[in-house]
Formats: C-alpha cells, structure tokens, sequence
C-alpha cells in the first residue's frame, strides 16, 4: 500500500486501526479493504467519539459498478467484537454478517474478506452486533449500474443517523427497567400536540421511545449542513439511506418537487412529490429537476413525532445559503399511504403462493421484551421454507409502536396492505404501523439461515429478531 492512502487512514481513523492497516497491505489486487474503527465527529459544539467504516482513502462506505465482484477485505480495529451485514446484498449466507447465523463476529485485530456478486442499488453496511449501529457503525454501499453511469445527473448520497451522547447499552437498560418504552419517553419526543390526528392509529400509539440529542445528515446537523453545490436548472439524484437506529423520518424536498425512482435499491415506476416516508433502514433515490434561478433549497429529514429535523442544502449557481431552524412543525407518524401507490419496475413473476406465514408483532409492555407470536426470540427459526418455494408473510402489528421490518438474503414485494392487495414495490424492508396488517412475497433462491427483524436497534435486541431457515425435507 503506498504511504500515501496509510497516511490517509491514519487521519480518517485514528491510531487503533494502524495496526490492522498494515497487515490489509497484504490485500490482493482488486480487493476493496474497509475498516471499523473509530472517530471523532462534532455534534452541536461537542466532540463525540463514534465509530466508522473507512475504505483505504479515508472515506466512509464506497461505490461500486455492479459489474464487477465485490471482494471486500473487512478490517476490526475496534477493541470489541464487531461483524458487518450488507444490507440490501444478497450474498451466500456465511457471509451475510450476522453472528449466531452467518459467521462469529471479528474479535478486535481480526479481518475477514467477502467475495459476492453485487447487487445495484443505494444500499448500505452496518454492525449486526448488540447496539454498534446507535454509536454510528454504518456507511453507504452504493452499487451503480450501467444506466446510473449514463445517467446526465449528478450524484449524492445521504446518510441519516439518529445521534446520543449516552451509552446506548444504558438508555436499553432504562428501557427495560424504568416501565418499558415511557421512561424513555419523556422530554418531548413523543409528545403528541400539533399532531394530525387524523393519522393516528386506533390503538394509542407511541412513536419514539428514545429521545435524541441530535439528528444527522452525513454527521452533520443543520447549523452547520453539508451544501451540494449544483448547475442552475440541473440533475440531482440523492441516494438516501436511514440509518438511524430507532427514528423513522420523512423527507421534506420544501419547495421543490422531485421523483421517487428507486426504493431499497429496487427500481419503482417514479412517483412525483414533495415528501416521501423513509423508514428506518429503507433508502430511497430521489430524482430532482432543479429549477431555471440560482438559489439554495434545505432538504430536510424529519423524524416522526418530533418537531426537530437536519438536513443537506442543494445550492444551485451561486444561491445564497440562509440560516436554517433546527426546529420547525411537528412530523407526523409514517403511515403506508404512499407506499400504496408505489409499483415495482420488475415485480415477481407471476407464480402461485406456495404459503402464508402469519407473523404477529408483539411486546413492548412494561418489561420492554418485543418478539413475534407473543415470544421473545433472537436466532431462533420462525418458520423454515424450501428452495423453490414463493413465501408470503403476512404481518401483523399487535403492538402501539411501528416496526421497520427486514428481510435478509432476499428482496419481497409488498402484495398486501390492511387487507388490499397490491402489487407495489420490491424491498428488503417495510414499515408496520401499530394495527397495520402488511403481506410480502419473496422467492425462496437463497438458501441458508436468514435473519428477520425489526430495525429499532431497541426493539430488536429486545427480542424482535428471529430466522428464516431453509429446510431440506420434503
Ligand atoms: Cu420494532
């Protein structure tokens, strides 16, 4: 490796991943090498130490051409265990990243190196190990087409955390002790006035059970946001990806308009708006015309229930940035309105439902233990399926908070909302609101142990995690 790109991760990650960097020196020709280490981000004046995944150049996450294997030489320079799961990949099960399923997690010092075909798409990598995902162990993982390479736009991906000064492990704790989700609750975060109560589930609902210090796009908040400079009238695509551990949020484009084109890598037929739903761990890619006049517009990302927001500014020309509120109005909770009218470019082919698995989505009372069918669960196998097989499951929300659901290893069309059938978008996760019934099909084409969770980080390391297992016997 020459010193240069050392001398790079020195600074991008701190002394802890030197020695790890030494030894990725060794990677073959053609191999991307990325490290979990940590870092120092400022966060509303404060320094905070969080941790990262920083390919060779000192940049967190990387872009691919799907063309090409991906061969990825994992680095831990963490001083903790740690695994890493591409999310929205569909590689071989052993190297999906999730412990207990695929492979034992990284002790510190250890490297690992993935070798699968790549999927296109804005997806993303995250820890699959305890709550690393809250301490911002998580980066993008772009996958770029042939007609994303053609395309005459410019680029720019968004990654949306939800931030803490606390330990995580502690605020789960509270969680668990203090009377479940409410001791967390307090401070505003869910305080439901100025709400549209039209939106509310029937169920008394509660939408976060984490307050956060802040929220950040590309780890920035709105004092000081990240500004993409642009052509006047010209092509944006954002890529965003939630990466938040526990907040879903809306995307607020203002007063532009802009076109859904994709959502969880999928291609969908484009949906024109203003503001879009994004779930925790959904992404979306958004296609923006900028208008003739040279001016800056916020994009705003506004977790639900909140009245707090952060945000990125497209400055077009040389459009004048003016100060931005880090509050405004109240989100309200993500519903499924919109994912209703949302179509897959390349649905499932049209084939017979082998069976429907029935999901209950249960827990989070007073003891703060979440699971599926009213047990708690962790690896445990929900239900085993066949290669070959079309699988449907159809969830539903018994609980008063929304779960972001996600499959691994495969993406499914969501065919069913509260009892209406549809033939909507190919994804690898899908928001359950609190008395929502929602179906998904996917084809069984990958064998092995898959992981199925909600992605609160809270909700699934409270038990709101179990497996898809692949099952020879006929
Ligand atoms: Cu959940």
């Amino acid at each position: 490796m020459p010193l240069i790109s050392r001398r790079h991760l020195i600074a991008g990650m701190g002394s802890a991943v030197l020695l790890t960097a030494g030894r990725q020196a060794a990677a073959a020709p053609g191999v991307t090498s990325i490290a979990a280490g940590t870092r120092i981000i400022e966060v509303k004046g404060k320094a905070a130490k969080v941790f990262g995944l920083a390919s060779e150049q000192g940049k967190q996450g990387f872009t691919f051409a799907a063309e090409r294997q991906i061969r990825i030489a994992l680095a831990n320079g963490l001083d903790e265990p740690t695994l890493i799961h591409w999310h929205g990949q569909t590689p071989p099960t052993e190297q999906d990243g999730v412990p207990g399923l695929s492979q034992p997690a990284l002790k510190p010092g250890e490297s690992y190196e993935y070798d699968f075909t790549p999927r296109s798409g804005t997806h993303w990598m995250h820890s699959h190990v305890g709550l690393q995902e809250q301490k911002l162990l998580a980066a993008p993982m772009i996958v770029r087409d042939k007609a994303d390479l053609a395309a005459d736009e410019q680029e720019h991906v968004v990654l949306l955390h939800d931030f803490t000064f606390r330990e995580p492990q502690e605020i789960l704790d509270e969680l668990k002790s203090g009377g479940g989700g409410h001791a967390a609750h307090g401070g505003g975060s869910g305080d439901m006035s100025g709400m549209d109560h039209s939106k509310m589930a029937m169920a008394p609902a509660m939408i976060n059970d984490v307050s956060f210090d802040a929220f950040l796009a590309n780890d920035r908040t709105l004092d000081d946001p990240e500004v993409v400079r642009a052509e006047v009238g010209g092509r944006v695509r954002l890529r965003i990806i939630n990466g938040a551990a526990a907040s879903n949020m809306w995307v607020d484009l203002g007063g532009l308009a802009g076109e859904l084109i994709a959502v969880d890598g999928n291609a969908i037929a484009p949906v024109k708006a203003s503001l879009f739903p994004l779930a925790i761990a959904q992404r979306a890619d958004i296609r923006i015309a900028l208008p003739g006049e040279a001016k800056a517009w916020p994009i705003l990302f506004r977790p639900e229930g909140t009245n707090r927001r952060t945000g990125i500014v497209i400055a077009a020309g040389n459009g004048e940035i003016g100060k931005i509120a880090e509050e405004g109005d109240m989100a309200p909770p993500l519903d499924l309105d919109f994912e209703l009218r949302l179509t897959a470019r390349k649905g499932l082919a049209p084939e017979p439902i082998t069976r429907t698995e029935m999901l209950m989505l249960t827990g989070g009372d007073k003891d703060y233990v979440w699971g599926f069918n009213g047990k708690a669960s962790m690896h445990d196998t929900l239900f085993g399926v066949r290669l070959g097989e079309r699988i449907a499951i159809m969830m539903h929300n018994m609980t008063s908070m929304a779960h972001p659901m996600h499959l691994h290893g495969h993406h499914f069309q969501v065919i069913g909302i509260n009892g209406r059938k549809i033939a909507g978008a190919m994804r690898d996760t899908i928001l359950v609101p609190p008395n929502a019934a929602v179906t998904v099909a996917f084809d069984a084409d990958n064998p092995g142990n898959w992981a199925f969770h909600c992605h609160h980080v809270y909700h699934m390391n409270a038990g709101m995690m179990g497996a898809v297992a692949y099952v020879n016997a006929a």
